[in-house]
Formats: C-alpha cells, sequence, structure tokens
C-alpha cells in the first residue's frame, strides 16, 4: 500500500490513529480501530525498567523523598501494618520526578502517542502501580472502568494511555483485563463496587458490570499496551508471592482543552479527588489538580490551557 493509499483510508475509515510518522502499519490501525487497544512488544529496555523498580522500593522506604508525588496504600495491607514496597499500590503524578520522568519523555512510547494524537503532546497522567501479593482478600483488584470518567478534559480521540509491564505480567499476579471495541460506546455511570473486603481509595468501577467476560493481556517485561480512554478494562488480583509493577502515562494533545464536569457523571470523582487534595492541605478544583499533573513532553504547546 502506497502512502497516498494511506492518507486515503485515513479520511474514509480511521477514526482513532493518524498517518503520522509510519509507527503503525495498516494492521495495527485497523486492530486499534477495532479493539481499542493496542500491544507493541519489547518497546521500553529492561535496565531503564530496573531504574524505575528500584527508585519506587527507594521512595517506599524513605530513602529518596516522595516530594509532590502521592504514595497510594492498599487498603487491607495497610490493616496488617506491612511497611515499604509491600505496602504501597501506587505512586502518582511522577512527571517531575529526575528518574521516572524518563519514561514520561520516553522517545519511542512518545512516538507511538504521535500516532494516536498527534505532534504535540502533554504528559497528563502518569504513575508507577504496584500489585504487592493479595493478603486474600482480593483488594489487589482494580475493577473495570473507563479512565476518561477521570478526566475532565476533551476531545476525547486525542488522548491515549501507554502502560508497560516492568516484569512478566499474567492472570496469575494480576494483568490487565480488557473489553475489547469499548472505547466505540460512550462514557458509563462509575462508582465504587460493593465487594466485600472494598476497594482501594477512587477505584471506581463502571456500574452493575463486574461479571462482564474480558480479555486478559499477558505481557512481558517491557511490552507496552497503548489504548484510549474510553476502552473499559481492570485488572486481576495477584495470587502469587511477587510484586507486580508496571509504569504508565496518559498522554493528550496540546490541542485538549477542560470541560465542567458540575451536573455530569463525573461530578461524584471530580468532588473526591477535591477532598482527597483539600486533606492533603491543597484546597484545588478539579481542574487546578489536573493542570498541576500536565508537563509538555513533545512538540509545541500553542494552544492548549492543560
Ligand atoms: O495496572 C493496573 O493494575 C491497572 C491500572 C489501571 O487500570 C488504572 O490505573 O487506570
Amino acid at each position: 500500500m502506497t502512502s497516498s493509499d494511506n492518507i486515503a483510508n485515513d479520511i474514509n475509515e480511521f477514526q482513532y490513529s493518524l498517518n503520522r510518522n509510519n509507527k503503525l502499519s495498516v494492521e495495527q490501525r485497523n486492530f486499534y480501530e477495532e479493539n481499542g487497544f493496542l500491544v507493541i512488544k519489547d518497546l521500553v529496555n529492561e535496565e531503564l525498567l530496573e531504574q524505575f523498580r528500584q527508585h519506587f522500593i527507594d521512595i517506599c522506604e524513605g530513602r529518596f523523598p516522595k516530594g509532590s508525588m502521592t504514595l497510594m496504600k492498599d487498603i487491607s495491607l495497610a490493616k496488617r501494618g506491612v511497611v515499604g514496597e509491600a505496602l504501597y499500590n501506587k505512586v502518582q503524578d511522577i512527571l517531575w520526578d529526575e528518574v521516572f520522568e524518563q519514561y514520561c519523555f520516553f522517545p519511542e512510547v512518545l512516538d507511538y502517542a504521535e500516532s494516536f494524537i498527534g505532534p504535540n503532546i502533554n504528559v497528563v497522567h502518569s504513575m508507577l502501580i504496584n500489585k504487592p501479593p493479595d493478603p486474600n482478600t482480593l483488594t489487589s483488584r482494580h475493577p473495570l472502568h473507563q479512565d476518561l470518567y477521570y478526566f475532565p478534559f476533551r476531545p476525547v480521540n486525542k488522548i491515549v494511555a501507554a502502560w508497560t509491564a516492568m516484569e512478566k505480567i499474567t492472570t496469575e499476579n494480576g494483568c490487565l483485563v480488557v473489553v475489547p471495541g469499548t472505547h466505540k460506546g460512550n462514557l458509563l455511570k462509575h462508582d465504587y463496587p460493593k465487594w466485600e473486603n472494598g476497594v482501594n481509595k477512587a477505584y471506581h468501577g463502571v456500574m452493575e458490570y463486574d461479571d462482564h467476560p474480558t480479555v486478559p493481556l499477558e505481557m512481558e517485561k517491557g511490552d507496552t499496551v497503548f489504548f484510549h480512554p474510553l476502552l473499559i478494562h481492570g485488572s486481576g488480583a495477584n495470587l502469587t508471592e511477587g510484586f507486580r509493577k508496571a509504569i504508565s502515562c496518559h498522554f493528550a494533545s496540546t490541542d485538549c482543552y477542560f470541560i465542567d464536569v458540575t451536573g455530569t457523571i463525573q461530578e461524584n470523582i471530580s468532588k473526591e479527588v477535591e477532598e482527597m487534595s483539600a486533606k492533603k492541605g491543597y484546597p484545588l478544583n478539579f481542574i487546578d489538580i489536573w493542570k498541576l499533573r500536565s508537563r509538555l513532553v513533545k512538540g509545541v504547546n500553542l494552544t492548549s490551557s492543560l
């Protein structure tokens, strides 16, 4: 197929990816179009992932200051009095950290992000997710959700997630699970799932969706999945004795703009996030909180308020 055929396809068929930088084949674009996600094998090198692992452990064990990052605890493990790497399930807002920022700026990841959202890119959400061994409570599960629910910005097709496995990730240690094709639907109503032992803070799920069939994404260390912010996804419990880690960013085009979520199905999460911020001593509104999570990582920002 010639590049002019590609452009014709872009105009006629592709809604969710762009004809840029020849990173994606037509087959890969068709797959993303149909399914809302795409796994790229072996994208991030082992040495960098090991730096991230050690840095996370150093932060959890107090050897490196967490600064403006947020460390989140697993609710069941917190009750059991465990400490360090075995307690924390997430470090969030890693975009200004001298070690983790290398992921936000990683050229191979950004080249793929460009194929989905264009050349001018802000990182808008960034985290390292740790799943310590589950203490038989299943609280290491992440309910099925759509990431757009958390985001007060649009347009939706100008946002993409990158999620990189930091070790071999399987059904046993809590891989991502997805519902292919759901990126073509609407944003659905979310709330806390009514699970026996509860669920981690701010882990809302699509309501009445728990029993929906999913596809597991088993991945090798360094594999990276790109996915659309409406794709319904979650992850299983870590039923092994080891840790399961992944590092992830959401990227948005600098064409994105903020929206007011008052009166929408996003209002409940906006209030909860504002309360969490106030508790930490920063009584900011939802949009200002997201402004602080954003940083230009590629190209120029001529238009965005993000
Ligand atoms: O890494 C995981 O277990 C799931 C992460 C996820 O879906 C999220 O944080 O939105």
